[in-house]
């Protein structure tokens, strides 16, 4: 089972829930079965999810359901409290002088996510060197000395060597009055011994204060066994999961956390060297359970609004990836009518920062920001907003009496959520399986799990 497996069984849950006449010890054993397949299923160690149920279980026993909230709500609660404890391993990365190391197979992110490190200690006022020991590939070195210049930071590598160890080493002498060092290595297709040597000797030379794992986060199931291999290699101390820009929802990385005993530190949001997120348990919670979907909200549009037929025509528009901003200023409308937004807020792409409390204010306000936005743009623009480039965002801006900044952060709302539409909408089966699904499901009380 992938990544998306994982969270669709767990949504499962959650609807079994909602669609429960009564909270007994029945259905509470029949929930906590459920949640064990669907975790074993995505390789989570034994012992972790027995835990996780036996924890549900007798909390579900032991604690009341605070006042006003039903029994049910406070069920669903429990389950995703427990699950973010699961995946909350501990806290990121400590800002103080250090050196780490990145591990993992090819193309898994560690030479961008290297980059991405060395933007964030600087900014945070270090001084950082980054060292390429990746002697496998000819040109990482060179992808590592522009993420450098990018970033403004030094890149100590040895061209034509191939001896890893031996360049962490001189690199770390070189680099010996920087405050953090990053050291970038190689990797490989599959797990192979001749890796696993490699950056067991660039550890014992390096002695790094990390051993960072890094995982694209569409692995899936193959993360557990990879996590295995490195943490057994050097010890690996945290994860950081890449292209969580992606479909994926990254399931896999509780695999992989759960075979190290390391903590997410941080997550790759895309390949741009600002996409990196320092790691929290309960967004990712949320992530994988789809709760910023908007399929979510399309369904409970289509069973609270009364122009039903014109929701559909977006809805398809969006599906085929004919997505304008036309379509969106309609969505938006809509969801305004829906009534209350706090019910809503939680599903909408962009305004899904549930972690905290949602500041329902602050995201009407940003609504209306966006409808004042879309009001000053052409017709032209909202169909074809890739029309929109500088010149044009100061005018909309100026029209709006706004920021380009707001501007840009509509558009890239926009970008977001054509991206994630075009991709579902390729695949019937999907669409059809996911329409199914959250038909079942207690939108009330996936609002409630936060508060
Ligand atoms: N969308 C997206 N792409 C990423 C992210 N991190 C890395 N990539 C891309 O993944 C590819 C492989 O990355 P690279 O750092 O070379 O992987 P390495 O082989 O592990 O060093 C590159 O095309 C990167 O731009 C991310 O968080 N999001
Ligand atoms: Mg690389």
């Amino acid at each position: 089972m992938g990544l998306e497996g994982l969270g669709k069984s767990l949504r499962n849950v959650f609807g079994r829930i909602g669609n429960a006449t009564s909270v007994d010890d029945d259905l509470i054993n029949d929930i906590c079965k459920d949640i064990q397949r669907a975790l074993l299923e995505a390789d989570v160690n034994v012992r972790l999810v027995l835990d996780l149920t036996n924890r549900v279980k007798q909390r579900a026993k032991e604690e009341p359901p605070p006042a006003g909230k039903s029994v049910k709500d406070h069920l669903t609660q429990i389950i995703y409290q427990e699950l973010v404890r699961l995946v909350d391993n501990g806290e990121g990365i400590q800002l103080k002088p250090q050196t780490i190391m990145m591990v993992g197979l090819y193309g898994q992110g560690k030479t961008t996510t290297t980059g991405k490190l060395a933007l964030y200690f600087s900014k945070k006022g270090y001084s950082v060197g980054l060292i390429g020991a990746d002697v496998y590939r000819p040109a990482a070195l060179d992808q590592l000395k522009q993420l450098g210049e990018k970033v403004g930071v030094e890149v100590y590598g040895e061209p034509g060597e191939s001896d890893a160890a031996g360049i962490a080493q001189r690199g770390l002498q070189k680099f010996k009055d920087k405050k953090i060092v990053i050291i970038d290595t190689s990797g490989r297709h599959a797990l192979e011994d001749d890796l696993i040597e490699e950056v067991k000797r660039i550890a014992e030379v390096a002695k790094p204060d990390e051993r960072i794992l890094v995982l694209d986060s569409q692995v899936g199931q193959q993360a557990g066994p990879q996590a295995e291999a490195f943490h057994n290699a050097v010890g690996v101390t945290g994860v950081i999961l890449t292209k969580m820009d992606g479909t994926a929802k990254g399931g896999g990385a509780i695999s992989a956390i759960s075979k190290t005993n390391a903590r997410i530190v941080f997550l790759g949001t895309g390949e741009h060297i600002r996409d990196l997120e320092p790691f929290n348990a309960g967004k990712f919670i949320s992530r994988l359970l789809g709760m910023g979907d908007l399929e979510s909200l399309i369904q409970l549009a289509n069973e609270e609004i009364d122009d039903a037929d014109s929701m559909q025509k977006v809805t398809e528009a969006m599906m085929s990836g004919k997505f304008t901003l036309n379509d969106m200023y309609y969505q938006m409308s809509q969801v305004k009518k829906m009534g209350p937004l706090q019910k809503v807020m939680s599903l909408l792409p962009g305004f899904s920062g549930i972690e905290d409390k949602i500041d329902y204010e602050a995201s009407q306000k940003k609504l209306q920001i966006f409808r004042t936005i879309m009001d000053s743009m052409t017709n032209e623009e909202r169909e074809d907003p890739s029309l929109i480039k500088s010149k044009r965002i100061e005018r909309i801006a100026n029209g709006a009496g706004v920021s380009p900044h707001d501007v840009k952060e509509l558009l890239a709302q926009y970008n977001m959520t054509k991206k994630s539409m075009s991709k579902f909408g390729k695949d019937r089966k999907a669409r059809k399986n996911m329409m199914k699904q959250l038909n079942g499901v207690n939108l009330e009380a996936l609002k409630n799990m936060q508060q």
